[in-house]
C-alpha cells in the first residue's frame, strides 16, 4: 500500500499533538567558512559525514587549457590529473547520504561522496581517461549522455561492455570532439540506480575560449525521488508518484541562489533526469535557449522565452544578460513541483464547512487539538509548519522559505537569481535580500 504524509495528517484534519509542538528534526549541520581565490565559501558538514561544498564551489583548473569554470548548484567539480597526455578523472560509484534541505537526509547512490556526482569539466579536443570504480552493492556502468565517442565507450551494460561488478574498476578513454553540456548516468539497472540519484553533469568547454563566452555559468540536474515520510531511502519502483522534486538533489530553501552582477551574460544549464518534463521559468528576464544536449543552437534559430519545457533526458542551456536588479524567482512552473512532500493528492477541503468538526473530533480524541484547515486555500500550511506542526520523521513541510516580506510558500524546484549592481568584480557571494528602491514595492492602498 502506498503510504505517505497524508496518512499521518490529512489536510483539513491537522492533528496537533501538544507534546510534539516543539519537536523539529534538524539534521546535525555545522557550517564553516573558508576561502578560495579570495572568495568566501561555506563548507557544510552533514551528519553522515559526507561533505557538501556550498555555495557552489568553483575549482579553477591549475593545469591544462584555461576556461571559465561552471558553478554547480550545491555541488562541485571533479579534479583531474594530467597523465600520459590524458586528463585523468576518477569516479567512484557508491552509496551516499544527501541532505535535501535541513531536516531531511536521504540514502542515495552517487559518486565520490555526493549525489549528484561531481561535475566533470574539460575542453573540446581533450583526451580524457575516466576510471570508474564500483562500490555499489550491484553492478553498474556509466553512459556519457550526448557525447560523440567510440561505440565501445558508450557505457551500455551488456551491449557495448560487460557490467562493472562490485569492487571492479573500468577505464573509459575518449577524445572530446564537441563542446556543450552533457550528462553521465548508469546504463545498468537504470530504473533503480537513477531513482537512487546516480547521475552527474559533463561540461565540455569550447576549444576557442572566446566562443560561447559568458560571465556566469551555472549548471544543475533535475532529479525526483519518492521518499515516504518517516523513511530515508527512495522507492525505486515509483514511476509517477514522486514526492521530492529537486535541483541537484536539494530542495528550496536548501538550494544555492545564482548570484550575478548587472551586465553579466549568464548561462544556466539544466539537465532533466527525472521521469517527467519540467517547464522551467525565470522571472524578470527573457532568455534564449543557446544549447541542448545535442549541441549549440545557431543564433538565427534562437527566440525569446521566459519558460522552457525540459523533457525527460533532455538538457537546455539558457542565456540572458542580467539587466534588472533584484531577487528573481527561478523555478519549475508545475506548481506541484515547488512543494514539499505534503503538497500532493491531499483531500480537497476548499469551501468545505468544518465549523463543528473541532468539537466532534475533540470528543473522540480528547488528547488532540483538531484545527479545521484548507477551507480557504492552503496558504496557512507554512504557518502551521513553522509553529511546529507534528511531522513524521525525516520529511519536509509542503511550503517553506522565509522572505523579507514573510513566508515564500515554496519548496522543491525553486531558487533565486540574485542580480546586484554594486558588487566588487568577482564577488559572487550571496548578498542577502534585495533592498528595493524607495516607492518601488507593491503596496496596500
Ligand atoms: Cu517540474
Amino acid at each position: 500500500m502506498k503510504h505517505d504524509r497524508r496518512d499521518f495528517l490529512g489536510l483539513g484534519a491537522v492533528l496537533l499533538a501538544s507534546s510534539a509542538l516543539a519537536k523539529t528534526s534538524q539534521a546535525q549541520e555545522h557550517n564553516h567558512d573558508f576561502h578560495t581565490n579570495g572568495v568566501k565559501r561555506q563548507l557544510t558538514l552533514v551528519k553522515n559525514p559526507k561533505r557538501v561544498l556550498s555555495p557552489s564551489t568553483v575549482i579553477t583548473p591549475r593545469k591544462g587549457k584555461k576556461y571559465n569554470p561552471v558553478v554547480t548548484l550545491n555541488g562541485w567539480t571533479l579534479p583531474y590529473e594530467m597523465k600520459d597526455g590524458a586528463k585523468e578523472f576518477h569516479l567512484i560509484a557508491e552509496p551516499v547520504v544527501r541532505e535535501f534541505a535541513p531536516g531531511m537526509v536521504v540514502n542515495c547512490w552517487g559518486y565520490n561522496g555526493t549525489s549528484p556526482g561531481p561535475t566533470i569539466e574539460a575542453v573540446e579536443g581533450d583526451f580524457v581517461r575516466i576510471i570508474v570504480t564500483n562500490h555499489l552493492p550491484e553492478h553498474t556502468t556509466i553512459h556519457w549522455h550526448g557525447l560523440i565517442i567510440p561505440n565501445g565507450m558508450d557505457g551500455v551494460g551488456g551491449l557495448t561492455q560487460p557490467q562493472i561488478a562490485p569492487g571492479e574498476s573500468f577505464v573509459y578513454e575518449f577524445v572530446l570532439r564537441q563542446s556543450g553540456t552533457f550528462m553521465y548516468h548508469p546504463h545498468a539497472d537504470e530504473m533503480v540506480q537513477m531513482a537512487m540519484g546516480s547521475m552527474g553533469m559533463f561540461i565540455v568547454h569550447p576549444k576557442n575560449a572566446s566562443e560561447h563566452k559568458v560571465d556566469r555559468d551555472f549548471c544543475f540536474l533535475l532529479a525526483s525521488y519518492d521518499v515516504a515520510p518517516g523513511t530515508y531511502t527512495p522507492n525505486p519502483s515509483t514511476m509517477t508518484e514522486f514526492n521530492i522534486w529537486s535541483f541537484n538533489s536539494r530542495v528550496f530553501p536548501g538550494i544555492d541562489s545564482m548570484n550575478v552582477r548587472v551586465g553579466d551574460r549568464v548561462r544556466i544549464r539544466v539537465g532533466n533526469l527525472t521521469m517527467t518534463n519540467h517547464p522551467i521559468h525565470m522571472h524578470g528576464h527573457p532568455f534564449e535557449v543557446t544549447c541542448t544536449d545535442g549541441g549549440w543552437v545557431q543564433k538565427s534559430a534562437r527566440w525569446p522565452e521566459v519558460t522552457i519545457d525540459i523533457g525527460v533526458g533532455q538538457m537546455r542551456a539558457i542565456e540572458f544578460v542580467a539587466t534588472e536588479e533584484g531577487d528573481w524567482s527561478f523555478h519549475c512552473h508545475k506548481s506541484h513541483h515547488t512543494m514539499g512532500a505534503m503538497g500532493h493528492s491531499i483531500p480537497n477541503m476548499i469551501g468545505v464547512k468544518q465549523d463543528d468538526l473541532s468539537e466532534k473530533i475533540g470528543n473522540l480524541m480528547p488528547d488532540y487539538m483538531y484545527m479545521p484547515m484548507g477551507k480557504n486555500g492552503m496558504a496557512e500550511m507554512q504557518d502551521m509548519a513553522e509553529m511546529g506542526m507534528a511531522l513524521p520523521e525525516n520529511t519536509l513541510p509542503m511550503m517553506m522559505g522565509q522572505g523579507p516580506f514573510g513566508p515564500i510558500e515554496m519548496g522543491g524546484m525553486f531558487t533565486l537569481v540574485k542580480v546586484r549592481r554594486n558588487k566588487p568584480k568577482d564577488d559572487y557571494s550571496d548578498s542577502g535580500w534585495y533592498h528595493h528602491p524607495h516607492n518601488s514595492v507593491a503596496r496596500k492602498v
